[in-house]
């Protein structure tokens, strides 16, 4: 799962998202990455990210934990005004196993995750050798084959969890 938020106390936000997955039923969680602060892509007017990436396990199907994703962002009292915009919590389906959906409620492996080095290189410590279904590359390589002057603009600094 993808976790981002530019809204509010984020620090606060993703650690009690954290604990939302962690309550869901038949999820665990199995690996946390560093946090990153990233420039925002997509709507680049607007404050920057907090972004990580977490690795669980899920027992039931994806559209499941889609909803249950979305029901812990609407637990951190995200209101959904503008696409791309600013958030409190934004948890993402990044990959589920092997599985590829094509879906118009869910796209599996997420359908930017290739562009996105807020996502690329957290995914990077978590599971280097992953190759993504669908895409045939590491994360990796994702991010290597970027411009280099797109990876440059999406600014990833690495901070501390508090
Ligand atoms: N949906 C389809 N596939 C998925 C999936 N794999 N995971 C559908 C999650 N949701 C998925 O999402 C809209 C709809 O996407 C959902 O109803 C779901 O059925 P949303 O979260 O309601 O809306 P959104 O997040 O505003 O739009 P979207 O298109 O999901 O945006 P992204 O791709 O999440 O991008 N820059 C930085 N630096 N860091 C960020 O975290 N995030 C975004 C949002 C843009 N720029 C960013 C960041
Ligand atoms: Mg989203």
């Amino acid at each position: 799962m993808g976790l981002g938020c530019n809204q509010g106390d984020c620090q606060e936000h993703l650690h009690a998202a954290l604990e939302g997955l962690a309550a869901l039923a038949g999820y665990a969680t199995l690996a946390l990455s560093s946090l990153y602060l990233t420039a925002p892509v997509g709507k680049t007017d607007q404050a920057r990210f907090y972004n990580a990436v977490v690795r669980g396990r899920y027992s039931g199907e994806p559209g499941e934990l889609l909803a249950g994703l979305q029901a812990v962002e609407k637990a951190r009292g995200r209101v959904r005004l503008e696409q791309w915009g600013p958030r409190t919590l934004d948890l993402d389906l990044l990959i589920f196993g092997e599985l590829v959906v094509d879906l118009p409620e869910l796209t599996v492996p997420h359908p930017r995750l290739a562009e996105r080095g807020f996502v690329l290189i957290p995914l990077a410590e978590l599971a280097p050798e992953l190759i993504i279904p669908g895409l045939g590359l590491t994360p990796g390589q994702l991010w290597e084959r970027l411009p280099a002057q797109e990876r440059a603009r999406q600014e990833l600094r690495q901070i501390e969890w508090d």
